[in-house]
């Protein structure tokens, strides 16, 4: 709390235009926090906020295809901006947020796409320079400007940021038109051109798995897979200038997102980087440590990380980390973009093993929410979540490190899940169980991430495109006859108020969280779970004095009622949420009575 008070003292000093000292003294109060401590809002540039009209065409002239600016198509840029979310730092704050994570700020390739299905770059994946910001989002100062201007909220600032690809700058001679097969080792192999019966190339070259400088001496022909091939206008389209060079790409055309091709083969015509290269382990570390350096952000949410050999990340992250502890980051944040299918959280802990993620965003945890909040399964699928926990490496303490959602910008919101399981639910009912995944979110072990919009009743059309609406008042059609959960508004609208009653839901447990240790970094136990949908109870352990948090859901649109098992000195009890009983009716057992979808926070004590 002394932090919080002396960071508004500072940040009157700041805006008034004091020095630099003070921000450098609040950063490292804002840096004192442990990743645990966060709550994070994780929002699109583009879609947040618009405050500067000037910057909506990315400083280019021309239609559409050259600026990437039509705020009436989805695919498209709409305006937001950094200046934007500036102007909304007080939002984020009242919401109860204490980091923000900002999709990919980069220095994109505007448009891309095949004539007739082109798209823009304004969700920032398409990078064609790493050190600069893209233009439609504003300049390298307002960037500066916003990272201080959050510290001295008490806000951390967590990049999005991408080392498996660049934007589609690279084209394939013997596949000009995509989408290009992927040519395996196997088939297409260093040391011949083209294949098999090719020509020798690139005689010596040992394999991509031996990283050393002398072995990638010896890979000097990019041309094994395909043929690369690069406009003349395109020579130097990418900075810094060593990625320019093909041979730092895997070239060997697109991506099924199985086997070998999982971690060599092109997104969609995106060109793969080559990480297993030392020069680009090297490059890819400068470019982000200098970020860090530059404007001491807290932490990286890391895009696509699963499709890039874990050798890379075993390099990467230690050497970010330590430029961040010289920098007087000591918890910068690292997570990794580990997706896959329901039972993926067994990925995400081999991750954390193999390839050295101090965390990854818990898919795992999205799915079994989902599936329990919508009914769709009982709420064991929690229980066997939450088992997986002791393989991170680090164990089940490590396990609270990982950044929970419910909804986020690939894979739609948990609005749109559940009426989509439930199509006859009615609103009220809508709006319960996205309460009820949000009460999951901001108690169960790891760190939430809400995704913007969630907290105004968005939930979207679907995934991807149709889950990235805009916030400060949207043209497109599609998303404005979408019917919002909890309120009569639609996306025309601008959503920055503070009455929705997610809005209102999501602050009131985001300040419990803030007040209840055990809620942040307390060991979690299960207590009670169901085969259906109905009760799911853990506690949290106090990391101070051990004192028990039960914390009680119910999945079913009847009420429940049950005795829970607790410790033995839990005797009194505090609702911090909800109805909770007064004390235990026997030593170690307590009656719970939840009304149908509710929940309650209980804090026990002696
Ligand atoms: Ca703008
Ligand atoms: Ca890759
Ligand atoms: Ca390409």
């Amino acid at each position: 709390m002394a932090v919080r008070l002396a960071a508004a003292v500072l940040a009157l000093c700041v805006s008034a235009g004091a020095h630099a000292a003070p921000q450098r003294a609040l950063a490292s109060q804002v840096a004192a926090r442990g990743v645990d401590d966060e709550i994070i809002y994780f929002l699109l540039p583009d879609r947040f906020d618009n405050a500067d009209a000037s910057n909506d065409r990315g400083g280019l002239t021309g239609d559409r295809l050259h600026t990437g600016y039509d705020p009436a198509d989805r695919a498209f840029y709409h305006g937001g901006d950094l200046a934007g979310v500036m102007r909304r730092l007080d939002y984020i704050k009242a919401l109860g947020a204490t980091a923000i994570w900002i999709g990919p700020v980069m220095k994109n390739r505007p448009v891309q796409g095949a004539p007739g299905h082109e798209t823009a770059g304004y969700h920032g994946y398409w990078i064609t320079d790493f050190t600069q910001v893209d233009p439609h989002f504003g300049t390298s100062a307002d960037f500066a400007r916003l990272v201080a201007a959050a510290h001295a909220r008490g806000l951390k600032f967590y990049m999005d940021i991408v080392v498996n690809h660049t934007a589609d700058v690279i084209k394939y001679g013997e596949c000009p038109v995509a989408p290009c097969p992927y040519h395996s080792r196997a088939d297409y192999p260093y040391q011949r051109r083209g294949g098999i019966g090719g020509a020798a190339i690139n005689p010596g070259f040992a394999g991509d798995s031996i990283g050393t400088p002398a072995n990638f001496a010896q890979l000097t022909s990019p041309d094994y897979a395909y043929t690369p091939v690069i406009d003349a206008a395109d020579r130097h389209a990418k900075v810094p200038d060593w990625l320019n060079n093909p041979i730092y790409y895997h070239n060997r055309g697109d991506t099924t997102f199985a086997g070998e091709n999982s971690t060599m083969g092109d997104f969609a015509g995106l060109d793969d980087v080559m990480t297993e290269h030392p020069r680009v382990v090297r490059g890819m570390i400068d470019i982000y440590a200098d970020w860090v350096r530059r404007y001491h952000v807290d932490g990286f949410r890391i895009d696509t990380a699963k499709h890039v050999d874990p050798a890379f990340w075993r390099a990467f992250i230690p050497a970010i980390r330590a430029v961040a502890r010289h920098e007087g980051l000591p918890h910068f944040a690292i997570f990794g973009e580990v997706g896959g299918g329901s039972d993926n959280a067994q990925y995400q802990a081999v991750s954390t093993q193999v390839a050295h993620f101090p965390a990854t965003i818990d898919f795992g945890f999205r799915f079994k929410v989902i599936d329990a909040v919508s009914g769709k399964g009982g709420t064991d699928l929690l229980e066997n979540l939450f088992a997986i926990d002791p393989l991170y490496a680090g164990g089940e303490a490590a396990a609270r490190d990982q950044v929970t959602f419910v909804s986020n910008h690939d894979n739609g919101r948990i609005g749109w899940f559940i009426r989509r399981a439930l199509p006859q639910a009615g609103d009220d009912e809508v709006l319960a169980r996205v309460t009820l995944a949000h009460a999951m979110l901001m108690t169960l072990r790891g760190v939430p991430a809400i995704y913007a919009g969630d907290e105004q009743g968005f939930a979207g059309l679907g995934d991807d495109q149709n889950a990235r609406e805009d916030q400060f008042g949207s043209q497109v059609a599609a998303f404005n006859a979408e019917k919002l959960i909890g309120t009569g508004t639609t996306t025309a609208d601008p959503h920055f108020g503070t009455d929705h009653p997610l809005f209102h839901t999501i602050a009131q447990l985001a300040q419990i969280r803030q007040e209840t240790p055990a809620l942040r970094s307390g060991r979690q136990i299960v207590r009670a779970r169901s085969t259906v949908p109905g009760l799911f109870a853990v506690s949290r352990i106090d990391p101070a004095d051990g004192h028990e948090v039960l914390i009680a859901f119910n999945t079913a649109t009847t009420p429940v009622s049950a005795q829970i098992a607790v410790e033995v000195g839990t005797t009194h009890l505090t609702a911090l949420a909800g109805t909770c009983p007064a004390a235990a009716n026997a030593p170690g057992s307590l009656r719970i009575d939840l009304p149908a979808l509710g929940y309650v926070i209980c804090d026990g004590r002696k």
